[in-house]
């Protein structure tokens, strides 16, 4: 086990920058970061939402990724056309573990990968006709009620216009909602880009869509927005809100189907889980529709008690407050049954989180839910808010490429507006606000924006963490240090780990990882003779 107080931060952040050229390790200077919390939860300024470094290797994925796979992929009866080459949407074809359970008879179109294929020919002559000819077939074959494009980047630098054809089709066929999204990979620093974009055009195009008969029945009716149901969190969250009576009109977007988005303007709440993802929507419905929100965190047992007694006192019903207690009473006995067990075995144990945009914020509740220190964390693509929390937004200096994506301009329809507060914020409930995960880490630990390759390698050799978090693209480099290895983006083929039952399923895979031995009886063939001899073809 290693001691986390035993490496000076100051230290571990020197080693980091250490073998890089001047002119990168100042930049990267700025956004590696010790943490220290002061008064009002004031924490250091960390710089973020920058370009990676090119040939860094950074941990980052696309625009296009933030868009078609993140927002609208978990979603399942929008049929969804990448216009690309096909690699574009093959790397894409259910590698996020999204999952989703259509109604008896209704259609799923996520076991699909629908592409244009680009080829040269398309690159040179346009592909606008093949997209339209693409398009046409789907009809025919999957008769869907809701259509998205997707633009990839060579869509982008030969000028196809998704929107057009998304406009002709529609003409076309009326009755079939078409709408496409110029989210080619470029177009930002990051996934980050790509949500935003997603979220303008389901805005503008999807919610609202369908009348107010399209909500649905229950006294208590909300959208659970970033949650997008990898491993089945979504289930299990749907598990907990119907046995507290909660109705989940829309989930953006795990588990979820069109005329849900359609209605979604229905609903009289929209709690936040991922606030990277999808505020930028949760903003735009308050402005148009009056629907408040709030963030809430269900990865932990406790953040889940917390987050669904914070849902309660916003309704503020006597008779939801005491069947939400009444649940959590019930739900929780069993977890801490097992989560005192497996924090006998990993109390003092330590770990590192390096996610996306809000993981690696929501994991540390059940890592010290378990006794378990986190030494550092980072995010791969947040802002500023999603770091240091929303206080700082009027002071995060706008770049040209957060420029690059439209900010719609909202305005109140004062035929659908509704006074939905219910004098929330007089009865001591905050709303639009999130803290961010600095305020809650511990002093001294590295928080560490766009890690790369060579950063992980040092951080893992310095401080020897018990366990490192991160994706696919991280695990074989951390398990050949002799590290276990948890992804948080896919969960490793397993899940659910929101809401109670995850929460289960967590503490128990962590306790079987951080006290395996056999981390400890491997050796790598380098570590025994640190150079490889090679014999050349030509020698
Ligand atoms: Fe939100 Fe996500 Fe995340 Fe994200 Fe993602 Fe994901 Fe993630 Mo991978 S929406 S920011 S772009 S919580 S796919 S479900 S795990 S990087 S931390």
């Amino acid at each position: 086990m290693s001691d986390p107080t035993s490496v000076n931060p100051e230290a571990g952040k020197a080693a980091l920058l250490e073998a890089m050229p001047a002119k990168v390790a100042r930049r990267r200077a700025k956004q590696v970061v010790v943490n220290q919390v002061g008064e009002g939860e004031a924490v250091p300024e960390i710089a973020v939402n920058a370009r990676t470094i090119p040939g860094i290797l950074t941990m980052r994925g696309c625009t296009y990724a933030g868009c078609r796979g993140v927002v609208l992929g978990p979603t399942n009866d929008i049929l969804q056309i990448v216009h690309g080459p096909v690699g574009c949407s093959f790397y894409a074809w259910l590698t996020r573990r999204n999952q989703t359970k259509a109604a008896a008879g209704a259609p799923n179109f996520m076991p699909y990968a629908l592409t244009t294929d680009m080829q040269e020919e398309n690159i040179v002559f346009g592909g606008e006709k093949k997209l339209r000819q693409a398009i046409e077939e789907a009809i025919a074959i999957f008769k869907p009620k809701a259509i998205g494009i997707f633009a990839t980047c060579p869509v982008g630098l030969i000028g196809d216009d998704v929107h057009a054809v998304a406009r002709d089709v529609e003409a076309s066929h009326p009755g079939i909602n078409v709408f496409g999204f110029s989210c080619e990979g470029y177009k930002g620093v990051s996934q980050s880009a790509g949500h935003h974009i997603a979220n303008n055009k389901l805005f503008t195009d999807v919610v609202g869509q369908s009348g107010t008969e399209g909500r649905k029945p229950g006294k208590f009716v909300l959208n659970l927005l970033g949650e997008y149901n990898i491993g089945g969190d979504a289930f299990e969250l749907e598990r907990i809100f119907d046995k507290c009576g909660l109705t989940i009109q829309a989930t953006f977007s795990g588990n979820s189907v069109y005329d849900e988005f359609a209605s979604s303007h229905t609903a009289d709440l929209n709690v936040v889980m991922c606030h990277r993802s999808i505020n930028y929507l949760a903003e735009m419905m308050e402005k148009k529709y009056g629907i408040p929100w709030f963030k809430v965190n269900f990865i932990g047992a406790h953040s889940t008690a917390k987050s669904l007694r914070k849902i309660a006192q916003f309704f503020n019903d006597a008779a939801l407050i005491s069947q939400v207690e009444k649940v959590i009473e019930e739900e929780l006995a069993p977890v801490e049954q097992e989560r005192l067990r497996a924090k006998e075995h990993c109390q003092g144990k330590t770990a590192m989180l390096f996610v996306g945009g809000s993981r690696a914020h929501h994991y540390q509740d059940l890592f010290t839910e378990l006794g378990m220190h986190t030494l550092a964390a980072g995010y791969e693509f947040a802002h500023r808010d999603d770091y240091e929390g929303r206080k700082v937004l009027p002071s995060i200096k706008v770049d040209a490429d957060s420029r690059n994506i439209e900010e719609i301009h909202v305005d109140k329809d004062p035929a659908q507006w509704r006074e939905l507060k219910r004098d929330a914020e007089a009865r001591g409930l905050t709303l639009n606000d999130y803290v961010g995960m600095m305020p809650e880490m511990k002093d001294g630990a590295l928080v560490i924006d766009d890690l790369n390759h060579h950063e992980t390698e040092v951080l893992l050799e310095l401080y020897k963490p018990d366990i490192f978090c991160a994706g696919i693209k991280e695990k074989y480099v951390v398990q050949k240090h002799g590290i276990p290895m948890k992804q948080l983006h896919s969960y490793d083929y397993s899940g659910p780990y929101a809401g109670f039952k995850g929460a289960v399923n967590f503490y128990q895979e962590i306790d079987r990882m951080v006290n395996s031995k056999v981390w400890s009886l491997i050796q790598a063939p380098w570590q025994k003779e640190p150079q490889i001899a090679a014999r050349y073809g030509w020698e």
